[in-house]
C-alpha cells in the first residue's frame, strides 16, 4: 500500500561541514524509507551532527559507525549489509554532499519499484538539453576516460559508473556481490557491478537487462571533494586489481 521499504546508505568521512541534513532528511517524505548513516570514523563533530539528525526521525534513522576510517568502499558495504539484514527490498546508496539531488535518487528508486525485474538502477551524468550537469572540463574528460576504461572492462555499455547514486533490488544476487569486501577503495562502484554481473556459484549473473541508467536532471560537482588528483590516478590503477580479482571471482 506504501510502496517497498527502502533502505538509503550515506557514507560520510568528515562531514560536519557539508552535511545538509534538512535536505537529506526531506528524502524521509517518501514512505518507509530508512536512511542508514555510515560515519566511517570521522572526527570532525560529523557524529554529533548524525546523532541530532536522528533525533528527528529516531525510527527512520541509523547510524552506523566504523572506529576507524576504512574508506568510502567498506562504508558503503558495511552500510549496503545493514539495509538488506534490516529486510529492505530495495536498496542503494547516496553521496553525502548531494551532488546528486534527493529528487533524482527518488527517481531511480521509482524506476526499481515500477520495473520488478530491475536489480540495478544507476544515475548517469549525461549532458543532455534540458538538464544541468555542472562540473569542471578537466573532470568531465577525466571522467569520461575512465568511464570508458570501465566499460570495456566490465564489457558492459554502461555509460557512467562513478556517480554516487545508485539503487539495487534487495536479493542473493546483491547480496552476494557484498559479502566480501572489494579490492578497490574508489572504483568499487566498478567492482561491484562487475561482481553482479558475473554472478557466484549457486547465484546467476544480473543481465544488462536488469541494469536501468536513469539520467539525471541535475548534477554539480560540490567543492570539498576529496578527489585530488593522486587519488584520481590511484583509482584509474584500481581498475587493473579489479580486473585480475574478477577474473577469479565465482
Ligand atoms: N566512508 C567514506 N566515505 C567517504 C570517504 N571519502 C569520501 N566519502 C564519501 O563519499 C561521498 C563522495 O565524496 P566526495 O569527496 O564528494 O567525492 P566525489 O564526489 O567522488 O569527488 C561523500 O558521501 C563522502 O562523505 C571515506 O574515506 N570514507
Ligand atoms: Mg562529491
Amino acid at each position: 500500500m506504501h510502496g517497498p521499504s527502502i533502505g538509503i546508505v550515506v557514507p560520510c568521512f568528515d562531514e560536519a561541514a557539508r552535511l545538509d541534513i534538512d535536505r537529506l532528511l526531506g528524502l524521509l517524505e517518501r514512505p518507509r524509507l530508512v536512511l542508514h548513516f555510515v560515519d566511517d570514523g570521522s572526527t570532525d563533530g560529523t557524529g554529533a551532527r548524525l546523532v541530532e539528525a536522528q533525533s528527528r526521525a529516531p525510527d527512520r534513522i541509523r547510524i552506523h559507525t566504523l572506529a576507524w576510517n576504512r574508506g568510502k568502499a567498506e562504508a558503503v558495504r558495511t552500510g549496503l549489509i545493514a539495509a538488506c539484514a534490516e529486510g529492505h527490498a530495495i536498496t542503494g546508496y547516496f553521496d553525502a554532499d548531494l551532488a546528486t539531488p534527493t529528487a533524482d535518487l527518488l527517481r531511480l528508486i521509482d524506476a526499481a519499484t515500477a520495473e520488478p525485474t530491475l536489480i540495478t538502477v544507476l544515475a548517469s551524468r549525461v549532458g543532455l538539453l534540458g538538464h544541468r550537469i555542472v562540473r569542471s572540463r578537466r573532470r568531465h574528460y577525466l571522467g569520461r576516460l575512465f568511464a570508458t576504461a570501465s566499460s570495456l572492462l566490465l564489457h558492459l555499455p554502461v555509460y557512467d559508473t562513478q556517480c554516487g547514486a545508485k539503487v539495487f533490488r534487495v536479493g542473493p544476487q546483491l547480496e552476494s556481490a557484498i559479502a566480501e569486501p572489494f579490492v578497490s577503495r574508489w572504483a568499487f562502484d566498478v567492482e561491484l557491478l562487475g561482481r553482479l554481473g558475473k554472478g557466484r556459484a549457486g547465484v546467476a549473473p544480473v543481465p544488462v537487462t536488469a541494469m536501468l541508467e536513469v539520467p539525471v536532471w541535475e548534477w554539480s560537482d560540490v567543492a570539498g571533494s576529496r578527489l585530488d588528483p593522486v587519488t584520481s590516478l590511484r583509482t584509474a590503477a584500481e581498475l587493473w586489481t579489479i580486473r585480475r580479482r574478477l577474473a577469479t571471482w565465482r
